[in-house]
């Protein structure tokens, strides 16, 4: 190959990997508000990946327009292209590279999947195990009082959780078909919106009444599915002031798409002032958009649809 090809190659080379970072940084822009600790770890997983697909596809279609304009057969010709084989260079180098990235890019996911602790169908299947307590290093942790800092920098160091002195913010979590309940049991108080303090670590312990439900908080990142009859562990730590949403990451019935919370993350004053307020209210009956809909379809008669009829909506302190 001529020196020319080469540089000409090269500096093509250059300006694609340019090309892609810039893409590659472009994709946090896509994304919700990062929210959570957890966030920072999965959208630099995502902006690698896309920094990487982006300069694969640049140079693949890019090599395809090229051929196509300036490679061009003549009208008419129908004979083969010249016949190249043997080289074992070449194809030691072409099987070598896809090889090397995806061990690269599963090394690099599995590292983020075990950083942010989130339980796999073998966890949830060996329950005697303390699950998804091994790993409490997603958020970055500032020694004292357990308040964790909110610079991405200082993040992921230990995954001993039982070396740090790390005060957890302990909230039930109750899926039920179409509801999402939350107790915070220090205080004995149930709610329908989600609060949460500020750069605390939350520990999230998850049961579901019926079916299988996911627990997503887009903003946060995080996803896990709530399996009936087992006890589901789950930690992270909101980062941001602001209000979110919880959505449902599994099909549960008719009224699915109705199971959606609040979340609230405020800061430590205004979580202790919701609390209190909280505690002073009466329980009672919750609005519940499933249980609303289901019995205005049945008020109609819809002759011919069975469905599986709502729990009944949570009674519960606090609901908005
Ligand atoms: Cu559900």
């Amino acid at each position: 190959m001529k020196i020319r090809n080469i540089l000409i190659l090269s500096a093509i080379a250059i300006l694609l990997a340019a090309v892609s970072l810039w893409i590659g940084q472009w994709t946090y822009s896509w994304m919700p508000p990062q929210a959570a600790a957890e966030s920072h770890l999965v959208d630099k997983l995502f902006s690698f990946l896309i920094t990487l697909g982006a300069f694969i596809f640049l140079g693949v279609t890019g090599t395809l327009i090229y051929s196509a304009i300036f490679h061009r057969a003549e009208q008419y010709d129908t004979s083969d292209g010249p016949p190249i084989e043997g080289n074992i260079t070449l194809e030691i180098v072409w099987t070598a590279i896809p090889v090397l990235l995806v061990f690269w890019i599963a090394t690099y996911s599995y590292q983020i999947y075990e950083q942010m602790g989130i339980q796999g169908p073998m966890e949830a299947m060996h329950i005697h195990i303390p699950i998804g307590m091994r790993s409490a290093s997603a958020a970055p942790i500032n020694g004292d009082a357990g308040i964790v800092s909110a610079s991405p920098t200082s993040s992921i160091v230990s995954t001993d959780a039982t070396s740090n002195v790390i005060a957890f913010e302990d909230i039930e979590v109750n899926a039920k078909q179409w509801a999402w309940v939350f107790r915070y049991p220090e205080k004995g108080i149930t709610s329908t919106e989600l609060h949460l303090p500020v750069n605390h670590r939350i520990r999230l312990a998850m049961q579901s009444e019926d079916v299988l439900h996911g627990f997503y908080i887009p903003a946060f990142r995080v996803k896990q599915d709530i399996i009936p009859n087992r006890n589901i562990d789950f930690e992270f730590t909101p980062i941001r002031i602001g209000k979110y949403e919880l959505t449902d990451s599994e099909f549960s019935g008719t009224y699915f798409a109705t199971m959606r919370a609040n979340v609230v993350v405020e800061s430590p004053e205004d979580y202790k002032k919701w609390l209190a307020e909280a505690a002073n209210r009466k329980p009672c009956t919750a609005n519940n958009q499933a249980a609303s809909e289901y019995a205005q379809e049945s008020k109609e008669l819809i002759k011919g649809w069975v469905t599986v009829a709502p729990a009944q909506a949570p009674v519960v302190n606090y609901s908005n």
